[in-house]
């Protein structure tokens, strides 16, 4: 599917995965409206402060998103975040909150916001994790929330079906992103050590993943894309050199 003139909406477009995204979009003649809290990070052609947490924030962003765009072909759900790799007794609430309200409420928020303005052939793309697939070790409510997102994504594929708007899940496993240096509440060292002796994933591999699912015909929904480094097997297995 030829992509050209169609309009987007990309949440988490200030890094990772969507900012990459949001660019190669841009790059096959899409308009992106991009959104998230540190809106002086965003390239995007419409740069919109977006705090999916926020429901009056996420309203406003779409309201403003559909004025200049005129109304959504794409959404990329991508914002999202974990805090902490440490064994559930040391949770607080205060994580737990910003996790569930940021990788579940958000995206079920901005799902729920967009969707009356989503056109036929358009299309939805949520970005889970293989966290979401399997469980590993010191990661509990980072696991919970992308379980969660994965649960979501086939019940709105049910409610979807008969509709012309096409649904996709994008689970990654390691990438190297901003992803732990925001889990390790900015400790560089310790995100660094997460990606030594491995090669990851980047974000233009995530990126050109969803461009695959998005330029298939219409008639082609890829449910789900599971992408790993070469050198993982699962969330808690990953051969070093
Ligand atoms: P980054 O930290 O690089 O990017 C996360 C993005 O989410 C940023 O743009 C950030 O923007 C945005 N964001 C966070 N909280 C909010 C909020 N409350 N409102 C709006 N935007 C928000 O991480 P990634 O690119 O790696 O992560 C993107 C998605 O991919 C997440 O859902 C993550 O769980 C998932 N993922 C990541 C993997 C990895 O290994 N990196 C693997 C599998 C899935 P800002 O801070 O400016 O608001
Ligand atoms: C982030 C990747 O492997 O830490 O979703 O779960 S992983």
């Amino acid at each position: 599917m030829d992509l050209k003139g169609r309009t987007a909406v990309v949440t988490g477009a200030s890094s990772g995965f969507g900012r990459s995204t949001a660019r190669l979009l841009a790059e096959a003649g899409v308009r992106v409206a991009g959104g998230a809290r540190r809106v002086e990070r965003l390239e995007t052609e419409i740069a919109l402060e977006l705090d999916v947490r926020d429901a009056e924030s996420s309203a406003r962003f779409v309201d403003a998103a559909v004025n200049a765009l005129g109304g959504i072909d794409i959404l990329v759900n991508n914002a999202g975040l974990a805090l902490g790799r440490a064994p559930f007794d040391d949770s607080s609430e205060e994580d737990e909150r910003t996790v569930f309200e940021t990788n579940v409420n958000g995206l079920v928020r901005m799902t729920r916001l967009c969707l009356p303005h989503i056109r036929d052939e358009g299309h939805i793309v949520n970005l889970g994790s293989i966290a979401g697939r399997q469980a590993y070790e010191n990661a509990a409510t980072y696991v919970a929330s992308k379980f969660a997102v994965r649960g979501f994504t086939y019940a709105l594929r049910e409610d979807l079906l008969g509709r012309p708007i096409r649904l996709t899940t994008v689970d990654p496993g390691l990438a190297e992103t901003e992803f732990s240096v925001v889990r390790f509440y900015g400790d560089k060292d310790k995100a660094d050590a997460v990606y030594e002796g491995v090669e990851p994933l980047t974000p233009d591999d995530i990126a050109e993943c969803i461009m695959f699912a998005l330029t298939r015909p219409f008639h082609v929904n890829v449910d789900e894309i599971v992408v790993k480094a070469q050198a993982q097997s699962s969330g808690g297995r990953i051969v070093r050199t």
